[in-house]
């Protein structure tokens, strides 16, 4: 039996475990990347292993989350970040250069390779071959120190496209649609691999828009082979020696098909406020929109752009409307520039934004309140834009650019006659100067490292107790995503790398007494439901819970970059033996664990003080309970 692409990848990078689904396999990491919002506490653990230099083949530290230095905070993490890089080997992309994943993908991401970042969206490499997953920061941290990234062994779904799109559809739809027939926990534990002969006509920055929004499934990675439409697009990006051919076994077995027939897919939109809440543009014909968001990691190459210029081209977008366009890198702001498009979309009325993640993370465009929004991002979680009642739908960027001219969306029926499919043009201009490359190792251990203020060194956790004695701070439902447990916005992303400031944010926006019980709390427990913790890889989200005091988070079930995440700080992740034991548990309800039972049963009993005992379980492995034991992997790494 053949191999299919992603087991080939394993393969080559495998340093120890066992092929088989579910079970722990480390892999040899060559490329990690980070971006500021996780990249300042991901550095300050890498300090703290005390070593001299990165281990990779590649690291690259981005800047584009919080570009916005509304204060000294931001100013201060940039500049830490630019030494950190400059003395530790690793290529810097100052702010305003571009977003990490375009970034990554037009300048350095590479078929076969292995791929590790401080972001969720970090799979977006996969449209050219990679295997692209998505960390926490002290994950990639160890990565860079030459550490093997340990994960399940995924499943391997594969996505067979046939036929081709059709007028006004895109790569957007396509995600959208799978997201539809998948949701947001529908790809957890496995890699999607996409293959078939509707594969041959999805250009690489297609394909990156479906790579993209995999991690929205719960995806460990998304993955399309490598051939000559990646070749063409890293000849156009000025590495044709980077290209290698890559695919599946023709007789290759995957453990689920999803069959997909372009021909069939239509303009989509998910509804606010998840992403796999989807139903075709047509079904919200007449629907007022406030503002129009095109950029994000998800859609905001040059190709992208290009499509919604040729909308707005000679036209005028709706006085009603305010229309946003982030491009996702100054090279796609160069060339729209150069081949006339920036005039089209300034003679629209469109407000050009800074080449960042800008509103996706609620940097600045906020909906006004109960607004309509229409982004071509790929997340719509409830409060994310930073205005909570804001009504957030994701869309392509045609659908964007659509109604961003009428002030309200249409049925693509009335779009008229589609532009052709745009594609990148030849000599595309170079950015690459752009980039500051470290010094020479004996320089570069000259270099001062800059803190500012508010970069606040990692505390040291303490170790497990044998016994926990917590009280239930919180009792939640399913899917809750990170930016429920951490909200975006200016004001708390400014507070990333100064853990005891940021702490106090913690669910802030779902009940506002949570972190004055939880420093009332001997110690917390968390209470989740199914897929807790989706979303970003901010380990923040783990951090300030433990900064807090919390212990224990007993969900329904976890998303896989969260659940490593609470690992690698020390706090359980318990599922219920159960589910409806979660009906059980009430907030200030006093609970106890023998944690010394963990080593030896995989389901122990958490007792409920003045009530029953519930039965909970864990899939720890030996080497995972040995770091929370520990309080912590850091405590494992750290120089002492
Ligand atoms: C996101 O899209 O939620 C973010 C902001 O990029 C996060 C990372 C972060 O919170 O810093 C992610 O996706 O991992
Ligand atoms: Fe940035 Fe948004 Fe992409 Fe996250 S999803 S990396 S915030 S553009």
């Amino acid at each position: 039996m053949g191999r299919n692409l992603t087991r080939k990848i394993i393969r080559d990078h495998l340093v120890s475990g066992e092929m088989i689904p579910g079970r722990e396999i480390s892999l040899r990491i060559d490329q990690t990347l980070t971006q500021d919002a996780t990249g300042t506490m991901a550095y300050l653990q890498w300090m703290a292993m005390g070593l001299d230099r990165v281990r990779t083949e590649l690291s690259v530290s981005y800047v584009d989350h919080n570009t916005l230095q509304m204060g000294f905070q931001n100013a201060d993490d940039h500049r830490f970040l630019r030494s950190v890089a400059a003395r530790y080997g690793i290529v810097f992309s100052p702010p305003g250069t571009g977003i990490c994943h375009q970034l990554h993908l037009e300048n350095f991401a590479r078929p076969g390779k292995t791929l590790i970042g401080s972001d969720s969206h970090t799979p977006t490499a996969g449209g050219v071959g990679s295997l692209a997953m998505g960390a926490g920061g002290l994950s990639v941290a160890l990565a860079m120190a030459g550490e093997p990234y340990t994960i399940p062994m995924p499943k391997v779904f594969q996505i067979h496209l046939t036929g081709r799109l059709q007028a006004w559809a895109g790569a957007k739809d396509i995600i959208l649609h799978v997201l539809g027939l998948l949701s947001v926990k529908g790809g957890v534990g496995a890699v999607l691999e996409y293959a078939g002969p509707g594969v041959d006509g999805l250009t690489v920055p297609e394909r990156a828009t479906i790579t993209n929004m995999g991690a929205e499934l719960g995806a460990t990675a998304s993955v399309f082979p490598s051939d000559e439409q990646t070749r063409e697009f890293l000849t156009r990006m000025g590495r044709p020696e980077d290209f290698a051919p890559l695919s599946a076994d023709p007789d290759a077995s995957y453990d689920q098909v999803i069959e997909i027939d372009l021909d069939s897919i239509e303009p989509m939109a998910a509804r606010p406020h998840m992403p796999d809440l989807v139903v075709p543009i047509r079904e919200l014909d007449g629907l007022a929109v406030d503002q129009v968001a095109i950029g994000s990691c998800t859609n905001s190459s040059y190709t992208d752009l290009k499509t919604a210029a040729l909308v707005l081209r000679n036209r005028q977008a709706s006085r009603n409307t305010d229309l946003f366009i982030a491009p996702g890198s100054k090279q796609v702001l160069k060339l729209l520039n150069r081949e006339g498009l920036l005039e089209a979309l300034l003679d629209s009325g469109a407000r050009l934004l800074e080449c960042s993640c800008g509103p996706c993370i609620g940097m600045g465009g906020s909906p006004t309140s109960a607004g309509v929004s229409l982004r071509t991002f790929n997340r719509n979680f409830e409060g994310r834009s930073g205005t909570q009642d804001a009504q957030v739908y994701l869309v392509g960027p045609a659908a964007a650019a659509q109604a961003a001219l009428v002030g309200r969306i249409t049925d693509p029926k009335t779009w008229g006659a589609a532009p052709e499919k745009p594609t990148l043009p030849q000599d595309v201009p170079s950015i690459r100067h752009l980039f500051i490359m470290p010094p020479p190792q004996e320089q570069a251990q000259g270099v001062e490292i800059c803190c500012g203020p508010n970069i606040v060194p990692l505390e040291e956790f303490s170790t497990l107790p044998r016994k926990i004695e917590a009280q239930v701070l919180i009792v939640l439902g399913d899917n809750v995503t990170t930016d429920h447990i951490l909200p975006g916005g200016a004001a708390v992303t400014a507070l990333r790398s100064n853990l005891p400031a940021i702490s106090k944010f913690i669910f802030n926006r779902v009940d506002q007494e949570f972190v004055v019980r939880a420093e009332k709390a001997p110690a917390g427990i968390i209470v989740g439901g199914e897929n807790y913790g989706q979303g970003s890889s901010r380990e923040h989200a783990a951090l300030g819970p433990r900064h807090l005091g919390v212990r224990i988070v007993l969900a329904k079930s976890f998303a896989r970059i969260h659940k490593a995440n609470l690992i690698n700080f020390g706090i359980l992740p318990l599922v219920f033996a159960n589910p409806d034991d979660h009906a059980r548990l009430t907030v200030g309800q006093a609970i106890e664990l023998d944690t010394v039972e963990l080593a030896s049963r995989t389901e122990i009993p958490l007792q409920i003080l003045e009530g029953a005992e519930i039965l909970v379980r864990h899939d720890l492995t030996v080497k995972e309970l040995e770091i929370i034991n520990a309080g912590g992997l850091l405590n494992m790494a750290r120089v002492r």
